[in-house]
């Protein structure tokens, strides 16, 4: 498997650059149709060895530790929404810049995550818990990654170390309807 292997529909959603290839997995399952992509955002904040993670407390991927984001709105960019998205789920207001992108694709799902990732080292104002996440420092020596989504420590590793990064991930469900990560392929910056 390298980044060569990936669909076509996949690899031209990448940004150009050279990726080399750090995770890969489920290569028995076939990678799933692409239907229409939907932007959405993911943003961390990382300084002095802690990173800024949030329990989401309703919606899709209730319970689930993240980051902060959510759609990208029509006449917005990526960054806009970003950086909204961060301001309105935690309460801060951070100078982002872009970190990856991922693109996930769900069962059952008509619409493809075609999710930018941002980090940024400062912010400004006071993090808040809002109706959407309970937010947290987190050592980034240890990430509560059982409770996160399944891809992510994949590529977290790298946003933290600042390594720009691409990936997908195709989830299936299992008999009691839990999304349940199939195939997997990130790969960061040569
Ligand atoms: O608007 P809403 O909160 O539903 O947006 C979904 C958020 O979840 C968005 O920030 C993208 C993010 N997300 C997925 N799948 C995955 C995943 O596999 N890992 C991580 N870390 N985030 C994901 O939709």
């Amino acid at each position: 498997m390298s980044y060569n292997d990936l669909p076509d529909s996949t690899r031209t959603l990448f940004p150009p650059g050279g990726w080399k290839e750090c995770a890969v997995g489920g290569i028995e399952y076939p990678w799933m149709d692409l239907g229409p992509l939907k932007g959405y955002t993911n943003a961390f904040i990382v300084r002095y060895g802690k990173i800024l993670l949030g329990m989401k407390k309703r919606g899709f991927g209730v319970g689930k530790i993240n980051g902060f984001g959510g759609k990208v709105d029509p006449g917005e960019t990526s960054l806009e929404a970003a950086v909204r998205e961060m301001e309105e789920e935690a309460g801060i207001r951070a100078p982002l810049t872009w970190a990856g992108m991922l693109i996930f694709v769900l069962q059952g799902q008509e619409k493809v995550f075609h999710c930018d990732v941002y980090r940024a080292e400062s912010f400004e104002g006071e993090v808040i818990e809002t109706d959407e996440m309970r937010p947290a420092w987190y050592a980034v020596s240890d990430i509560p990654y059982p409770q996160m989504w399944a891809d992510d420590p994949y590529w977290l590793p790298l946003l933290v170390a600042g390594v720009p990064f691409v990936g997908r991930a195709d989830f299936g469900k299992d008999e009691a309807g839990e999304f349940v990560m199939r195939r997997w392929w990130v790969g960061k910056q040569a």
